[in-house]
């Protein structure tokens, strides 16, 4: 009756590519095609100029409440590894991921103006709509994962959540069904270092978050989650397995919200304006340019070239947007795909809507 250690064959490891100066590490240096690094990176300036558009249209009363992404463009590293039958589940800051796969920048300004055509799921690609309920979406990942082992496909499902949903029931099970059944699952935690007010440190007192794959028997990876060359490469392994019936993996993407949790809240009531300095001097985007000038496969002609693309990409779907919005939305269209059948309590509810629609609109004439 022996106390004695079990061995287990664990490690955490951290995988940084590309450091703040834009200078990389060659022995890790990820096989990328040359024009599939600049798309990337055409994708994380187009995220960041559009997510700077939109808190714009938010003050101006033109879209509701929205969650900024500004900081976490790097997420766009993974997508890249997907193919069309391949699942994204996101939360709600996946819009680079997002527009990656296929959806329309009108699209996303559909969504936060209150247009149920904005939470539709494009025809062509298996995109799950953002998850609002924190680490819901884990399990949808999950289910979408076993369903492709069970059929024996080769596709694989990429869920995204933040740090706040390691601390959710949700994020455990879908974790331990994953592995239990070996399904072809990738989850990727944007530790963005907040949870709205609530800081990382009293999210979890575990040193990685990484770590919590351990416990499922799933390998975990800590990445430098602003170095789109290291979310690329870890990113690969997973995905990579996954296909080849490898099972799940868990990659701690450790990156910074550099803006407001939404556009409802008020960051500074509760963390210091020198954290945020710290991160702005690590944005993904800058050190990235850096590399890729250094490289020579971007100038300052092409930068201030695709600056001005993405601008008028955006002035564009703005149109599109307003052409699209000229008739108000319409809020009874928010019963009609949620189910086949709807059920008593939201039949009544329904009912309720209609006659106070009903009424204000007597009201008004
Ligand atoms: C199940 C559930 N509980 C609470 C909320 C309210 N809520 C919305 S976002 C959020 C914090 C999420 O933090 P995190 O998972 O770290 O993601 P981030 O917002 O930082 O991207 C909370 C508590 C919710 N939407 N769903």
């Amino acid at each position: 009756m022996p106390r004695k250690e079990i061995e287990l064959p664990y490690r955490v490891e951290h995988l940084s590519i590309l450091n703040e100066n834009g200078e990389v590490d060659k022995s890790l240096e990820p096989d990328i095609p040359e024009s599939l690094l600049v798309k990337l990176y055409r994708a994380m300036v187009l995220s960041r100029k559009f997510d700077e558009r939109m808190l714009i249209l938010q003050r101006q009363g033109r879209i509701g409440t929205f969650a900024p992404i500004k900081g976490q463009e790097a997420q766009v590293g993974a997508v890249a590894l997907l193919e069309p039958g391949d699942w994204l589940v996101p939360s709600f800051r996946e819009m680079p991921a997002e527009v990656w796969r296929g959806k329309k920048l009108e699209n996303v300004l559909l969504l936060y103006a209150g247009y149920n055509e904005g939470g539709r799921t494009p025809d062509d690609l298996n995109n799950l709509p953002v998850s609002i309920p924190v680490g819901t979406q884990t399990l949808h990942a999950v289910g979408l994962a076993y369903g492709i082992k069970y059929r024996k496909g080769k596709n694989v499902a990429m869920a995204f959540f933040g740090d706040g949903a390691t601390s959710e029931g949700d994020f455990h099970e879908a974790l331990n069904f994953a592995s239990v059944f070996q399904v072809p699952a990738v989850f990727i935690c944007q530790n963005n270092h907040w949870a709205i007010s609530l800081p990382r440190a009293r999210q979890s007192h575990s040193k990685t978050l990484a770590q919590k794959a351990l416990a499922y028997d799933m390998p975990g990876l800590q990445v430098d989650g602003n170095d789109v060359l290291a979310v690329y490469a870890a990113a690969k392994e997973a995905v990579d397995r996954a296909r080849a019936g490898g099972g799940p993996s868990f990659i701690e993407s450790v990156t910074y919200r550099l803006s407001m949790h939404t556009t409802a809240d008020d960051p500074k009531k509760y963390r210091r304006e020198e954290e945020v300095e710290q991160w702005v001097r690590r944005d993904p985007i800058i050190r990235f340019e850096k590399y890729l000038l250094g490289r020579g496969l971007l100038s300052e002609e092409s930068v201030a070239g695709i600056a001005d693309e993405v601008q008028a990409e955006i002035k564009e779907a703005e149109e599109r947007w307003t052409r699209m919005t000229e008739k108000p939305a319409d809020p009874m269209e928010m019963f009609d795909h949620a189910y086949e059948e709807l059920p008593p309590y939201l039949l009544e509810q329904k009912e309720q809507l209609r006659r106070e629609l009903d009424a204000k609109q007597t009201e008004a004439n």
